[in-house]
């Protein structure tokens, strides 16, 4: 079970201070940095108490929110691009490059109509921007190097300035050395909130995010292959796999809504089970009513965002996953040959003395790898992993649960452990087969109770 990280204490305390001197007006925002890789309960802004927050705040699944410090009018955010170790899922630990301690980086939060001003430190071994993708911005803030600024080179600082002009769900990421600095984990997570009520964003009580990315760490090692098209073989929401992602946690008849941005080479069908969504916004923005319908599984392009919303009117763990069945997996070898049906029993004594190695595997299937205790290499992901209260759940990628219970506070987040069904209503093993009804046919009225009638061939029908 994973611990939730509040996130209080020093750091914040520090951003959080209202007075603030000329001396440090002047200085830099302090780039707060996360060590932790659980997911953080929403930040509350400076001077805010109680309800006072002007938005339902996102949560970031295995994230966090960047802290701001208002300087005249204007909201100030640091961001430091730099080398980090994120913690995948638990014990397993990729170099990954990320923001302020962690990949992906945090997620920036802000609202309509704000000033907004973004230093980024590089601590990178080269030089690198950032690009605010989706939004609408003078050209030369929007962060592609060389087209329009210089790269910002490693040990500088660079400062970007502009107005958070429209509401929705953005994302950011390098636009320079794109292909490996992406490859490496560099992404984070935007979301404007409308100011005051808009007539197509409703208010909803749980509002979550995260980013699809994929990575080739190859068995045994700790670094991404950068140079991989296609083959990534950890497929990740914010840069953590099953059974490292939150769940996300609903109190019965919420409204949830989940965003989702895709950064990877390809598309990823998310599918919810339990209940039906709609996509409520895309990358341009909040969809017109009329153009939203019901769906269970929504895909999300590569560049593209998504957000969708539902009602959590029924209780249970709802499983929610990529339908990509390669992305719930695992590092696992694709040109491993299918053995389904192959009686190889005989054959393994001799090859292993050929081969001592030699193991059989996969001639019922591939579902023993789920609870296989088979030594990796280590700094391994196995290929299926987690387990459930029933049994190894034997995925391991892109898959989570929504854990939807009557009995949450509002603004709960913590993981309310596994759903308790109540009773009669589970799928259960039976004494043995039933006996199939009969198939209504106009001679079963003639035929007399309790004479079976003789199977017939085809012709036997009339
Ligand atoms: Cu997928």
């Amino acid at each position: 079970m994973q611990r939730r990280h509040f996130f209080a204490g020093a750091a914040l305390g520090a951003v959080a201070a209202t007075s603030v001197s000329r001396v440090a007006l002047a200085a830099l925002p302090e780039a707060v940095q996360q060590s932790s890789a659980d997911t953080a309960a929403p930040w509350t802004p400076p001077g805010v108490t109680g309800a006072g927050r002007p938005y339902q705040p996102v949560v970031t699944l295995n994230g966090w929110t960047l802290p701001w410090r208002m300087n005249q009018g204007v909201k100030e955010f640091h961001l430091v691009a730099e080398p980090v170790v994120r913690e995948m899922a638990p014990g397993f630990l990729v170099n990954m490059w990320g923001y302020n301690g962690q990949s992906p980086g945090p997620t920036i939060e802000v609202v309509v109509g704000d000033r907004v001003r973004i230093f980024v430190t590089n601590r990178l071994p080269e030089h690198t921007t950032i690009h605010w993708h989706g939004q609408r911005l003078p050209n030369g803030m929007d962060g592609v190097g060389g087209l329009n600024q210089p790269q910002i080179p490693p040990g500088k600082t660079f400062v970007y300035e502009f107005e958070a002009k429209r509401p929705g769900t953005f994302m950011y990421h390098p636009h320079a050395d794109e292909m490996v600095q992406m490859a490496m984990g560099m992404m984070g997570f935007w979301v404007t909130h409308p100011k005051g009520r808009h007539p197509l964003i409703q208010e909803v009580q749980r509002d979550y995010c995260f980013l699809l990315n994929a990575f080739d760490v190859q068995p045994g090692s700790m670094t991404p292959q950068v140079n991989t098209m296609l083959e990534q073989n950890i497929w990740a929401w914010n840069s953590r796999v099953f059974p490292g992602i939150s769940p996300l946690v609903a109190r019965l008849n919420d409204r949830v809504r989940v965003r989702v941005g895709n950064l990877t080479m390809t598309n990823h069908p998310i599918h919810i089970h339990g209940i039906e969504f709609e996509v409520t916004g895309t990358d341009g923005g909040p969809v017109p009513k009329s153009a939203r319908w019901p769906e269970v599984t929504t895909d999300v392009a590569v560049g593209q965002m998504r957000q969708i919303e539902f009602i959590a009117d029924e209780p249970g763990d709802w499983a929610m996953h990529c339908h990509k069945s390669h992305h719930t997996m695992g590092a696992m070898g694709h040109g491993v040959p299918t053995m389904i049906g192959a009686d190889h029993r005989g054959l393994v004594g001799r090859l292993q003395k050929v081969n001592p190695d030699y193991m059989v595997m996969g001639e019922r299937g591939m579902a023993d790898m789920g609870e296989m205790e088979m030594e990796l290499p280590a700094n391994t992901f196995p290929m299926m992993t987690g387990t459930g209260p029933y049994g190894p759940i034997e995925m391991g990628g892109m898959f989570t649960t929504l854990k939807v219970r009557a009995d949450l506070a509002a603004g709960d987040y913590r993981d309310p452990g596994w759903y308790a069904m109540p009773p009669g209503t589970q799928s259960r093993e039976v004494a043995s087969a039933p006996t199939p009804p009969k198939a209504p046919s106009p001679d079963t009225k003639a035929a007399p109770a309790g004479t079976a009638r003789k199977p017939q061939g085809h012709h036997g029908h009339h």
